[in-house]
């Protein structure tokens, strides 16, 4: 069994802001080479269309295909996928899909109009994109709960068109994943995968029709080729590996913290888990837990490298300190399981999302709590938010001049185009100004 020896920190000794960095610094690695073979793959099939996707998708997922046609997957096989699933597993999925669409109706954006005082009425409309492109990785790292995370808010949006990508290596498909596609809804589904389904979506093939945004998880090609063709179309976000963090004040079961801690280092060895406490002992209790239940995980081994890694164990003075710290950390997921969860989280500014309370398990999050699962990583919480249906619906300004409001604002709009030399923007201000 591997053994773990976690990082400790003192936030009281001076060097803790530089060791605090160190243990923070995450640079995906820049792989140039990776680079260059997504920029072929992607110069590969906007020549080529849905020849390339074939040759790609041949080698790579090691498919015998003769058509492209043969690329699709049809909605009955949707509804064949959803009813191999156990009674159990549907009726999971169902009721994820439910709290998470009910969350997601509460951040529909919403047209709206003013009228100001010279009667110019002002405006935004709400429009959802299009069509949107899911991609969804294959093998191990399919998660039905991604899925849902990603299609559902799409489809409270509005947006017409869902279409997902999944490969299929050697013709496998994950059937939770296909159940998970029908009950959110997604209306087509093609097994092509890696940066050349990336590029398929964003530029169109025969058979593959262009979307306007991308999103969903995907490895270092699909990652690269997402930045690649931003620009060409939109894509939710680069993410990171799974970060936790927890703030505890003693009071909580170690073990309850333990596993809180291995929930998210069990996704991969770089997958980031810090625990910070104003108790020391619990923070050796809590080592304790993690010793003793190591040996029980399935994944045991990405966690141990998970937590040698890139895990902590803080102590601080106070939790009001422990919030200031979580403020540096600006981690994807922030559990406060203390007596006032609510005070605390008033100090709390850079979070993607906050579980407050002992019995907010942060698992209950990642399925079936109700918000979304794809939440901002590595610090960019800072400046970024989770996935939502503001991700995919856009805003277009009304603007609609009163003949008053058109005359007062020509008088101010001419002086400023005159300002800017931009004699036509003010010639065209003044047509509309009222003589007298
Ligand atoms: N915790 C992951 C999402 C996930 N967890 C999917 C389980 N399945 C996002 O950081
Ligand atoms: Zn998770």
């Amino acid at each position: 069994m591997p053994k773990i020896t976690l990082t400790r920190l003192d936030a009281a000794s001076p060097d803790f802001a530089a060791r605090l960095d160190r243990l923070l610094a995450w640079n995906e690695s820049d792989d140039l080479s990776v680079h260059q073979r997504v920029l072929e793959i992607i110069a590969e099939v906007r020549a080529r269309g849905d020849r390339a996707l074939i040759d790609y998708t041949t080698r790579f997922d090691r498919r015998a295909l003769s058509d492209a046609s043969e690329l699709e997957l049809d909605k009955a096989q949707l509804q064949a996928a959803f009813d191999t699933v156990s009674e159990a597993q549907a009726k999971a999925l169902q009721t994820a899909a439910s709290r998470i669409r009910a969350y997601a109706e509460h951040q529909k954006m919403a047209s709206w109009r003013y009228t100001e005082a010279d009667g110019t009425v002002l405006g935004q409309k709400i429009t959802p994109l299009d069509r949107v492109g899911l991609y969804v990785p294959g093998g191990k790292a399919a998660y039905p709960s991604s899925v849902l995370m990603n299609a559902i808010p799409a489809k409270v949006a509005g947006v017409p068109e869902l279409i997902m990508v999944v490969p299929a290596p050697q013709g496998e498909l994950n059937r939770l994943v296909l159940a998970a596609a029908h009950i959110a809804g997604v209306d087509r589904v093609f097994t092509i995968g890696g940066a050349q389904a990336v590029a398929a979506l964003a530029y169109g093939t025969e058979t593959v029709p262009p979307v306007a945004k991308i999103v969903g998880p995907g490895n270092i090609y699909v990652a690269t080729a997402k930045k690649l063709v931003f620009g060409q179309v939109g894509i939710d976000m680069i993410a990171g590996p799974s970060e936790i963090l927890v703030i505890c004040d003693g009071k909580t079961d170690p073990d309850w913290i333990a596993m809180d801690l291995f929930s998210q280092a069990e996704h991969d060895e770089n997958a980031q888990a810090i625990l910070i406490s104003d108790d020391g002992a619990f923070l050796d209790a809590v080592e304790q837990s993690i010793d003793k239940l190591l040996p029980e995980m399935e994944r045991a081994e990405i966690i141990a490298a998970s937590l040698n890694g890139r895990g902590a164990l803080i102590k601080v003075e106070s939790l009001l300190q422990a919030a200031g710290v979580a403020n540096r950390i600006a981690p994807e997921h922030l559990e406060l399981s203390v007596d006032d969860p609510e005070a605390l989280s008033e100090h709390i500014r850079h979070a993607g999302a906050i579980f407050l309370g002992r019995h907010t398990a942060e698992a209950l999050g990642d399925y079936c709590a109700g918000p979304n699962h794809v939440l901002p990583t590595s610090g960019t919480a800072r400046f970024s938010s989770s996935l939502g249906v503001y991700d995919f619906q856009k805003r277009t300004s009304l603007i609609n001049c009163s003949p008053q409001g058109s005359s007062e604002l020509g008088k101010t709009a001419s002086i400023l185009a005159r300002g800017e030399s931009l004699t036509a923007h003010a010639r065209s201000a003044e047509y509309r100004i009222k003589a007298g």
